[in-house]
């Protein structure tokens, strides 16, 4: 009976473990690859206690590290290149970093090589619970063609985690 009953307890602990940090992880976002900048970005607020990023937004930026605010999104645009949208003239093939400001894995921001509402060619993209990429010049950041995703993203689209087929960006 001492035996069942402390099972029973390290099993209530192992619970209990698992909820905390998952619960904790909202408050404080941890990227595979951690920016102290990004993180202030994501969980940070303005003098009048807003947000410094707006819930459900994707940022992109012109530097690594969340610097240089190229813009945000709570949509799609299929070309950042063009005169319309949140992307426009000179953003095209000039990000170097992304924040996507949501907990929810279950979404994910796909951004392309090329431009269209065909929404074709090479991608990949950034899962909802990434919460940033702080350098996309990183070895492993690559679109499916194999090229660095850096200074190359030229539009985005919000779709289902399940879209990407495992194509993540850190
Ligand atoms: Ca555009
Ligand atoms: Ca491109």
């Amino acid at each position: 009976m001492r035996k069942i009953t402390a099972i029973a307890a390290a099993l209530g602990a192992a619970v209990l473990a698992a909820v905390v940090p998952a619960a904790g992880a909202q408050a404080a976002p941890v990227a595979s690859t951690a920016s102290p900048y990004c993180d202030y970005l994501w969980n940070g607020k303005d003098n009048n206690g807003n947000p410094l990023a707006t819930w459900n937004f994707f940022y992109a930026y012109v530097n690594t590290n969340c610097d240089g605010y190229l813009g945000r999104s709570d949509g799609q645009d299929a070309n950042w290149g063009n005169d319309q949208g949140a992307f426009q003239g000179t953003d095209i093939d000039r990000a170097s970093s992304l924040l996507l400001k949501t907990a929810d894995a279950t979404l994910a921001i796909k951004v392309f090589d090329g431009t269209g509402e065909d929404w074709g060619g090479a991608y990949s993209c950034v899962r909802g619970d990434e919460f940033y990429v702080a350098s996309l010049h990183d070895a492993a950041d690559k679109f499916t063609n194999g090229s660095s995703a850096a200074d190359r993203i030229s539009s985005h689209k919000r779709v289902p985690a399940s879209d990407c087929n495992g194509n993540w960006l850190h």
